[in-house]
């Protein structure tokens, strides 16, 4: 294939590495509220109570649960003000001091303190809980945790994979103070070294009914990260905009809930500080952002169970989160070189010719992967007989060249096999290891294969299970890591072939706007019994416990430090697993956006991620699959991964410039890779990111604190990737330090500039400067 025509005659530009170029403009992402039109409030002030007036930025959504009219509103005991379309404030909001749990006296308890909170009137939602009990727990000086649950019930509460180490309470003074208001009930959190209030929960009231929990705070500043998985900037949009937390599979695109959940959000604090706030809860959440700047939470089932962690940096809110979901595994060095995957190749001879034409081409590569293609009629720990057939030689020929090997796993077993021709099914069966449906039947769904059972990896029996058709697996094919997709869980009926039955969980008083509509789309009855609870509270949790499954089984088969790839996640993930960010596009926009993805996952405790490098859907192009390949040689996690039915994009497959080009992305990255798998290091012992956003490593500095084009490895190496389709040159921002170039890259690639990146001396000698 040929460099494209708009390339050939390119001249060669320099590089802009010259003075700091600040282009970022600051506060875009800002709503200040001055800036709110003011004369949107059509009805005037003096016909409104006064606990009603106040501007559209502070009111808080009364009528989240439900669209609500003037009369419906008013009989919440709720304001009602029209606003032209231009403002997204809502209509109907709470007056000031609306009435919610009033707390009574707070008793001291060994770390922390206590109190009961009751609620008079009922609210407007069904199923109140009428008491709660209210702990404050100081888990360290820089992490306190509040949690809010009924003391008369028992409620779903989130149980993470064993082994989390509990935090203990230093010795030191807290950094932070919680004041409390007792009616209605709310609480102050601030920072005690400057006074800064971080979290202000009497903005709006409190509910905790058995199926809609809610509760807003202010925020200290519009620079909001995390709330993953979704497709958004690194700093998210605070514009009356809301992200739904609920595992689905959906290839990426704007204001839908996507594959991961992950409710944790970091704040900078605009002069370098940092805190986040981690709510413990797998059930499906909506978080409202509004340009107060303030955040709602609204779950819908679990109780209240908050961490704030107070940093007071960047890197030390990551560390205190990560003290409570566990730090990230620490990845075989194999893993971190390229890895070459696409749906589509069909037999062993065709695996064989892709490995053979890599080496031909002179690029590197550690790992070959091979999607659903090997298993026969798409049923997982099975072999296509006749194209697959000698996959173990294969398997064992690439292990003498000394790559490595991974296959697929989809969570679904095929219910349709004759009995007794395959043992997945029967012996899952016979050892009762799939979830049922709400009458204690097998739930059966669809995926690949057809009808399929899902396994309940929330059941020790099913995790016993797993590592046995794992081990089976690998005597039949030794297969040095395995990749677990499908596992929101991914169904192509909603709910299962039989329907889901019309319950509370199917059809909860408030859905999260999910896509879909339906919490069941695409995945499992809600009602759906598994060993710990329903499906509904353990939905978010599924691909996590998979993947704790699946690396346990792998330490025990393969006595290795283990490789797996999940597609969902939950906190924690990180731990047990490496995620990809699903199947983007093979576009422009998909590549730039992969960066706050990554960068997305890194401030979530999963370091060992990456985009499909070249796109998944869609062909690629030359110019776009080289960009790729260069950017994504700074994924900590690099695959080229394609979808069947689109054109090829192994770097082969390109002309020869291109080629070069991405051979050089590639022994760059393999010449950095010590310095990376010590990167992983520091992430496993020491809870340090990977790949990092500029602000982490440059909080205090305003452009840093915005920039999601480009990014860091550790503290000292920039990233400035073109993300552009025709660009020959990148306009880089360099944060303010002495800043060396690491390689001169336009010698190599003269027709396409390549990427830019510099090294800093080092951080401590930056903060100097
Ligand atoms: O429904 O296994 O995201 O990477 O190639 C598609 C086939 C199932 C989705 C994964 C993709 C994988 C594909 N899988």
């Amino acid at each position: 294939m040929a460099v494209s025509s708009k390339l050939t005659g390119a001249v060669l530009l320099t590089l802009v590495a010259a003075a700091l170029l600040h282009f970022f403009t600051r506060k875009l992402q800002q709503t200040s509220p001055e800036t709110q039109p003011r004369q949107c409030v059509m009805s005037p002030p003096e016909t409104q109570p006064r606990q009603c007036v106040m501007s559209p930025d502070r009111r808080f959504d009364c009528g989240r649960d439900r669209v609500l009219s003037r009369g419906a509103c008013e009989q919440r005991a709720c304001c009602y003000s029209p606003l032209t379309n231009s403002s997204r404030a809502p209509w109907c909001f709470y007056p000031h001091g609306y009435p919610g749990y009033t707390m009574a006296g707070l008793t001291p308890t060994h770390r922390g303190q206590a109190a009961t909170l009751t609620r008079d009137k009922p609210s407007y939602l069904p199923g109140d809980v009428p008491t709660l009990h209210l702990q404050e727990t100081r888990e360290s000086a820089g992490c306190l945790r509040l949690t809010l649950k009924d003391p008369w019930a028992r409620r779903y509460e989130v149980d993470l994979p064993s082994g989390v180490p509990q935090g203990k309470a230093a010795a030191q003074d807290a950094l932070y103070a919680v004041k409390y208001q007792t009616e209605p009930f709310g609480f102050v959190v601030t920072r005690k070294s400057n006074g800064r209030v971080l979290m202000n929960t009497t903005v709006a009231p409190l509910l905790f009914s058995d199926q809609y929990l809610q509760l807003s705070t202010s925020l200290a500043s519009s620079l909001v990260s995390g709330l993953g998985e979704h497709y958004t900037s690194l700093i998210l949009d605070l514009n009356w905009t809301s992200l739904t937390l609920w595992n689905r599979d959906m290839a990426p695109h704007a204001h839908a809930n996507l594959y991961g959940s992950h409710p944790f959000y970091m704040v900078q604090e605009e002069d370098g500080l940092a805190h986040g706030v981690f709510l413990l809860n797998s059930n499906a959440i909506e978080v409202i952002l509004q340009p107060l700047p303030a955040l709602t939470w609204v779950s819908t089932g679990g109780i209240l169970d908050l961490y704030i962690f107070m940093g007071p940096d960047p890197q030390t809110v990551l560390r205190q989160y990560l003290q409570v979901i566990g730090y990230p595994m620490m990845p075989p060095y194999w893993s971190l070189g390229f890895h070459l995957c696409r749906w589509g190749y069909t037999s062993t001879n065709v695996t064989r010719r892709v490995v053979q034409r890599m080496h031909d081409a002179n690029l590197p590569m550690d790992v070959q992967w091979n999607d659903l293609d090997y298993a026969a009629k798409s049923r997982v720990f099975t072999f296509d007989p006749v194209r697959f057939k000698d996959i173990k030689d294969m398997a064992e020929e690439f292990h003498q060249k000394g790559l490595k090997y991974i296959l697929i796993l989809d969570p679904g077993i095929s219910t349709t096999s004759p009995p007794g021709t395959y043992q997945p099914f029967d012996d899952g069966l016979k050892r009762d290891v799939f979830i049922k449906n709400a009458t204690g039947h097998l739930l059966i769904g669809k995926v690949w294969p057809g009808p399929t059972a899902f396994p309940d990896f929330t059941n020790p029996e099913t995790r016993h299970w797993w590592e046995d058709c794992i081990r089976t697996f690998y005597a039949q094919v030794p297969v040095d890591g395995l990749w677990i997709d499908m596992n929101e869980p991914s169904s192509f009926v909603s709910g299962s072939l039989e329907g889901c039955p019309d319950t509370d969980v199917e059809n909860p008083p408030y859905t999260p706007r999910v896509i879909g509509g339906r919490l069941n789309s695409g995945t499992l009855c809600m009602s759906a019994q598994q060993k710990l609870s329903t499906h509904y509270n353990l939905h978010n949790m599924y691909g996590l416990t998979e993947a704790f499954a699946t690396y346990s089984a792998l330490v025990k088969v393969r006595r290795k430090r283990p490789f797996v790839l999940s597609r969902s996640s939950f906190p924690s993930i990180g731990r047990f697993s490496g995620v990809w960010t699903g199947d983007v596009r093979s576009d422009w926009e998909q590549l730039r956006y992969s960066i706050p993805s990554v960068l997305g996952f890194s401030l979530l405790g999963a370091p060992l991620v990456g985009a499909d490098i070249c796109g998944f859907q869609g062909n690629t192009t030359e110019e776009l699959c080289t960009r790729w390949m260069q950017l994504g040689a700074f994924y900590p996690f690099m695959r080229n991964h394609n979808d069947r039915q689109y054109a090829s994009q192994e770097p082969y497959v390109f002309g020869q410039k291109a080629q070069a080009a991405m051979r050089i992305a590639l022994n760059l990255r393999y010449s950095l890779l010590p310095f990376l798998y010590t990167l992983f290091h520091h992430a496993h012992t020491s809870g340090d990111a990977v790949a990092r956003p500029l602000f982490m490593e440059f909080p205090a500095d305003p452009n840093s604190q915005i920039i999601d084009r480009q990014f860091l490895w550790g503290s000292s190496l920039l990233i400035s990737p073109v993300l552009e389709e025709g660009a020959v040159e990148v306009l880089a921002y360099l944060p303010p330090c002495t800043w060396y170039s690491l390689h001169n890259l336009f010698v190599i690639y003269p027709l396409i500039r390549v990427s830019l990146f510099i090294a800093k001396v080092s951080s401590w000698f930056c903060q100097l400067l």
